[in-house]
């Protein structure tokens, strides 16, 4: 599994865009993949703060044509402060809006989501940037695992507020001023703390810790960064986070 970790790891630094990968993987030897990654990042120093769920919206599994949630790791490396320009280093960025929660204590599972929503310390808008590392994000369910679930970079708001009323926000995508998604809040998982309880209950027996950040998944499609300048979510009464993307090369 080591060698696929670096394989992918080679594809991310380097910018190459794979095909498949050489072995068909089980879910479980995808998860597996996923491990050694971290721990290949973790010898670089990089630090896990947590995790991002993925494909817990109708929206994103009718784009991936997948229809199960899967976890990634974020490590601090992914994190960038609201307002930050992209770096340009991806190859087929998409961006998709989301809710990031941050935990307050320790919790392992099993949870019920509201048992997991006890445990946060606040919620706030956020983008997730993903750039898949096989070509046109032409993927099956154990290849996207294995790729950490296409995570890139994670752009969190600055305002946390209380984890309440978070079943029907309205939640809007701007880019360039325009506004290309709308969602309500309800799209992911019904609620998101259902995607944050999913989480823990994969997690067991290992679980969160406090100030672990969570990303409960992409509320509406993704959006392909190519030829934007600036994108932006608005959460009803969470704020906004805002992403520049530097301009392409010639
Ligand atoms: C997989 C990652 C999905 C989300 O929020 O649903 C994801 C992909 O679409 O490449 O991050
Ligand atoms: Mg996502």
């Amino acid at each position: 599994m080591t060698d696929i970790a670096r394989l992918l790891d080679d594809a991310m630094r380097h910018g190459k865009l794979l095909d498949g990968l050489p072995e068909t993987l089980t879910l479980a030897d995808a998860y597996a993949v996923q491990k050694s990654w971290l721990l290949l990042r973790e010898q670089r120093g990089e630090q896990q703060i947590g995790w991002k769920m993925g494909l817990t919206s109708r929206a994103k599994m009718q784009q991936m044509n997948l229809d199960s949630p899967i976890r990634g790791f974020l490590t601090d490396a992914m994190l960038l402060t609201d307002g930050a320009t992209l770096p340009d280093t991806l190859q087929q960025p998409r961006v998709e809006p989301e809710i990031c929660f941050i935990m307050k204590r320790d919790i392992i599972g099993p949870v019920s989501p509201a048992q997991a929503l006890a445990a946060v310390d606040g919620v706030c808008p956020a983008l997730e940037i993903i750039d898949s590392r096989y070509k046109d994000f032409k993927f099956n369910l154990p290849n996207v695992v294995a790729d950490n679930t296409s995570a890139a970079f994670v752009v969190l708001g600055s305002t946390l507020s209380p984890a309440e009323g978070l079943d029907s926000l309205g939640i809007v995508l701007e880019c360039d001023g325009r506004v290309v998604e709308t969602a309500s809040s309800a799209a992911i998982y019904d609620h998101p703390a259902r995607s944050l309880a999913q989480l823990i209950n994969m997690l067991v027996p290992h679980g969160l810790g406090a100030g672990d950040i969570v990303m409960s998944g992409g509320a509406t499609a993704a959006v392909p960064l190519k030829g934007l300048r600036m994108v932006r979510v608005c959460i009803e009464r969470l704020g906004t986070a805002t992403l520049r993307i530097p301009l392409e090369a010639p």
